[in-house]
């Protein structure tokens, strides 16, 4: 099927969608194409952004046709490999560009988080062509924006939506535990079918060597000089939601070989001793490369993300232990609650796990990245900033490109005190 047919298909805008994919080719061109010296399998990355809603869209409503699930979700707690188990296929559409801002505030406060307004955006404005292939998506009670959001996001896409504890105690995982059954239940329901042990430990092994691909690559990068820019390793955790699982880590894996090859012979995307930042807070989902992009023609290198698009989705694998499928869901569920996001309150583990970042990637300085109109990160930033070893710039922006220059000349600032 041509592209466009396939997005009038999906009941796409085709004249703001034509517009939309027009404003990315120039945006990728400096981001991306105009570094020099990148590792030769980021092509296959790269053809993927340049059919961003082609092959892959094209492949999920095969997959829809065949009669199999289609899910789309929003965020790193929900456990996918049900979704995969169930014999579908999940999507991650968190969007990280502005679209229909005031068609979104007439049913939006103007004061909220962009990455919420963007997922809004683009269902009002019919743009996404994963969030119109997917059959429904699955929502999350982790912060208040998104909570209330989804309620009345349903009235425009069925969505089905877990229950997120926010403390760490026993009680908390008890009622975690459950609602990931429920979930395991609802797309037994969906399909008319029974989700089988074998089935269920498959899907996370599937997911759990994406996540291993992820973690190689992202150790790589604590050479001098780093083999791969921080702009592209954001660009493969980016892909990771939307891609193949199959294909998507069997590419990852070349291009580790070759960053392996590339460390052996002191080969690096910048000059040794360029100053290495870790990024901190909230998620920069697809196309949002703004303050990556920034950091690094300043003139220095991200090294690390402790977001979820970046450590806080690889950092934990599911451990199994027992085969019985009561046995893995439980597996599955314990691993989920590991995530350190903001929402948990107390949340000691993620300045925790940010230390151990910067220690083990020599980092010689944290950008704390919090979204406008986020209260979790926005507040915890103070904590991270409180408990770092190493200096923190903290940073709060949305996704205009208004105060770029205000943002470059206090990253450049920051990076002198690096030096
Ligand atoms: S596990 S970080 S993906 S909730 S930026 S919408 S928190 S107001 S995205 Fe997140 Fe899951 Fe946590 Fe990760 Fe709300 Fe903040 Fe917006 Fe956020």
């Amino acid at each position: 099927m041509d592209r466009e047919a396939l997005w009038s298909s999906l009941g796409l805008d085709l004249e703001a969608h034509a517009a939309l994919l027009e404003a990315l080719g120039p945006l990728y061109q400096e981001v991306y194409l105009s570094q020099e010296n990148r590792p030769r399998g980021m092509a296959y990355f790269d053809a993927v952004v340049a059919d961003i809603h082609g092959a892959r869209v094209a492949e999920l409503l095969q997959i829809r046709e065949a009669g199999r699930p289609v899910v789309g979700t929003f965020c790193v707690f929900v456990p996918e490999e049900i979704v995969w188990a169930a014999g579908g296929a999940c999507v991650g559409l968190c969007a990280g560009v502005e679209v229909a801002t005031e068609r979104v505030e007439e049913v939006l406060p103007r004061n909220l988080c962009p990455l919420i307004k963007a997922f809004f955006g683009f269902k009002l404005a019919r743009l996404c062509p994963y969030m119109e292939v997917c059959h429904f998506l699955v929502g999350e009670t982790t912060c208040d924006g998104k909570k209330k959001a989804y309620e009345i996001f349903e009235a425009y896409k069925p969505i089905y939506v877990m229950q997120v504890p926010h403390r760490k105690d026993e009680e908390s995982l008890k009622l975690w535990i459950a609602e990931v059954e429920r979930f395991l239940r609802y797309m037994e329901e969906f399909t008319g079918e029974s989700i089988s042990a074998e089935a269920l430990r498959e899907a996370i092994e599937l997911i759990n060597r994406r996540r291993r691909a992820l973690k190689r690559l992202n150790e790589l990068r604590r050479f001098d000089p780093p083999p791969i820019s921080g702009r592209d390793v954001l660009l493969i955790h980016q892909l990771s939601f939307f891609d193949d699982p199959e294909r998507f880590t069997r590419k990852l894996e070349e291009l580790c070989a070759e960053l392996e090859e590339r460390v052996s012979a002191g080969e690096g995307v910048c000059p040794a001793g360029t100053p290495r930042v870790v990024i901190s807070g909230c998620p920069m989902a697809i196309p949002n490369w703004k303050v990556a992009h920034l950091v690094e023609s300043s003139g220095a290198v991200i090294v690390g993300e402790e977001s979820c698009v970046g450590t806080r989705y690889t950092r934990e694998l599911v451990r199994v232990s027992e085969n019985s499928k009561e046995g893995l869901l439980r597996a599955l569920a314990e691993r989920y609650f590991r995530i350190d996001c903001a929402i948990f309150t107390p949340n000691p583990e993620r300045p925790a796990h940010l230390k151990e970042m910067v220690r083990d990637l020599s980092a010689a300085g944290v950008i704390h990245y919090a979204l406008k109109f986020c209260d979790p990160y926005t507040i915890e930033a103070y904590r991270i900033e409180k408990d770092s070893a190493v200096p923190v710039l903290k940073i709060e922006t949305d996704y205009s490109l208004e105060d770029r220059e205000q943002l470059r000349t206090r990253i450049e600032a920051f990076l002198e005190v690096l030096r």
